[in-house]
Formats: C-alpha cells, sequence, structure tokens
C-alpha cells in the first residue's frame, strides 16, 4: 500500500527535461505515524540494495555523513533526528514537502539552508525508478553531503544564485538548473583512490550507480562551469556524459563569484548536445555511447 493521499498536482511547466508537474507548495510536517509498514520495507529494500554496492563506488564523505546521522535501514528515518545531527554539524535543516516544488520557492529554501524533502515514499512496484523526486532520492541521496561543510557551503551559494537568477530571465534559469543537474544530481568527484559518486540522482539509482563509473559509454570530463552550463542533459536514459571534480572546495570557488558576466557571456552562445565532446574538454573517457 502507497503512503497516502498523494501530493495535489497543480500545473505542468515546460522545462529542457520535459514536462515536469508542479505540485502545491508549503512546507509539510513527515507524517512519520502514518507510514505502513510497507511503505518502511520499501525503504529497507532500497537502502540496504544501495549500501551494499555504494562502497568503493559512492564518496567517503557520503558514505560517512550517513552513518554520522543516524540512517539505518531498520525504518523511514524521522526528520526530527537527521535535524539534529544536522544543525550540529552545518546548521542545515530538512523540511517536508508534497514534491517538486516552483523554481523561486525552492531556491529560497536552499538559500537559508533548508532542504525539502517529499514526505511520502515510493510503492514496492517502483523500486527500480521513479520519475518524481520521493524520500528515498531525498533523503538517502541528497542529505548525507548536507553533513558536509564545504558541499553545505555549495548547495546555499547555489540557492542565493538561483533567487538572483530569476531577475535575469528563462536562460539563465535553464543554465543554473544544468548546473544543478551535472553536480548536485550526477556529479562525480575524483577521490586519491579512483572515481567516485557524489551526485543524489546517481547514489538513489542502483543501476546508475554502476553504469556511471564502470561502463565505456560515457563520458567522463573534468567540471568546468562555463562548459556545463551550456549542456543539455537526458532525463529519460542514463547520463551521456558526466562532469568530474576534484573537490568539493572547486565547486564553491567556481559558484561563489556573482553570475551576472556569466549570464552575459553565455547569452546567444550555442549550446553542446549530451553526448558532446568538444576540443577544450579534460577528457578523462571518451564515451562510446554504445548500449552495454
Ligand atoms: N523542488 N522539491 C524539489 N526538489 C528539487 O530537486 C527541485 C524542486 N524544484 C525545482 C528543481 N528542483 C529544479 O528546477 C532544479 O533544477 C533547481
Ligand atoms: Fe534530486
Amino acid at each position: 500500500m502507497s503512503a497516502q493521499p498523494q501530493p495535489r498536482r497543480l500545473e505542468n511547466v515546460q522545462t529542457d527535461r520535459g514536462s515536469v508537474p508542479v505540485y502545491a507548495t508549503g512546507t509539510v510536517e513527515q507524517p512519520w505515524d502514518s507510514y505502513s509498514a510497507a511503505d518502511h520495507d520499501v525503504w529497507r529494500r532500497l537502502y540496504a540494495r544501495q549500501r551494499e554496492i555504494l562502497p568503493g563506488r559512492a564518496c567517503d564523505a557520503f558514505l560517512r555523513a550517513q552513518d554520522a546521522m543516524g540512517m539505518t535501514p531498520d525504518r523511514i528515518p524521522k526528520f526530527s533526528d537527521l535535524n539534529a545531527a544536522l544543525g550540529a554539524a552545518t546548521g542545515w535543516q530538512i523540511v517536508g514537502v508534497e514534491g517538486l516544488l516552483p523554481e523561486l520557492d525552492f531556491f529560497t529554501h536552499l538559500a537559508n539552508r533548508r532542504f525539502p524533502v517529499s514526505w511520502w515514499i515510493r510503492r514496492a512496484d517502483q523500486i527500480d525508478y521513479i520519475e518524481e523526486p520521493d524520500l528515498f532520492h531525498d533523503l538517502f541521496g541528497h542529505v548525507p553531503l548536507l553533513m558536509d561543510p564545504m558541499f553545505a557551503d555549495y548547495l546555499e551559494a547555489y540557492g542565493k544564485g538561483g533567487v538572483k537568477a530569476h531577475g535575469f530571465g528563462p536562460e539563465a534559469l535553464m543554465q543554473l538548473a544544468r548546473l544543478y543537474w551535472y553536480t548536485v544530481e550526477f556529479g562525480l568527484i575524483r577521490q586519491p583512490d579512483g572515481l567516485r559518486i557524489y551526485g543524489a540522482g546517481i547514489v538513489s539509482s542502483k543501476g546508475e550507480s554502476i553504469h556511471c563509473l564502470e561502463s565505456a559509454a560515457p563520458n567522463r570530463i573534468g567540471f568546468d562551469l562555463e562548459r556545463v552550463m551550456r549542456t543539455r542533459y537526458r532525463i529519460d536514459t542514463y547520463q551521456k556524459t558526466y562532469f568530474v571534480i576534484d573537490s568539493f572546495e572547486q565547486l564553491i570557488e567556481a559558484t561563489l563569484p556573482d553570475f551576472a558576466p556569466l549570464y552575459a557571456r553565455l547569452a546567444g552562445q550555442p549550446e553542446h548536445a549530451p553526448e558532446a565532446v568538444l576540443p577544450a574538454d579534460r577528457v578523462l573517457h571518451a564515451g562510446t555511447q554504445q548500449a552495454d
């Protein structure tokens, strides 16, 4: 049985991720007592499955933080418990929401060190894939790195940049959405002992956790802010390109400067296809783009 009621759908908006539903805004108290045994079981199965494959694939900071904040497979965590650990580590808080928020609401939460988490979890028949961010994706995928001081600062700076970008129009917002996609959702990081995952869209997916590191198909390219902001992305397949950072410090350094001159420079410049490899790229791996 799924968690009820389902979020209230307000409208659909067109983005380069396709048509995306926007839900009722506002934060909600996590209705923890209303989770069914089946809901807890979905959490348990997903948690166990990911933690089995993530050592040696997810970055050390992610795995360490997950343990430090007390996430376990036993049951769906209480937001209030996680908030105690988060607050002490970096001052971030999670707030319950119905689902996707309008961009400005989302950015405003991040700018104030609040991360919106869907309160409901997917059904058992959606274990492998769900289009909308549910509690497992948000909590398991996004929340652990909020314990990391550098990543915590990056996400706040991103939110502040997003609030400002609203004054620059749809092109700037699309470029910022690409930055989010290729870092927070699908980013890879270079550790001394090899490439690792930090993106929430990857660590919450078994298939992509393996594909992004082990498949010859996708490109793996050194992170460059302007390159990323010009690159379209796919929402219907594994990524064609992963961008690799050297440290979370690199991300915060790239994101702190005012983006206004950047938007001016990028205006009217051609976009890059999701699978493009360019002469100026720092190529770690040029993908075959063949199914494997
Ligand atoms: N809302 N709850 C929620 N979670 C997201 O990840 C999210 C969102 N609204 C907008 C949004 N992401 C995207 O526009 C990002 O590109 C910023
Ligand atoms: Fe996400």
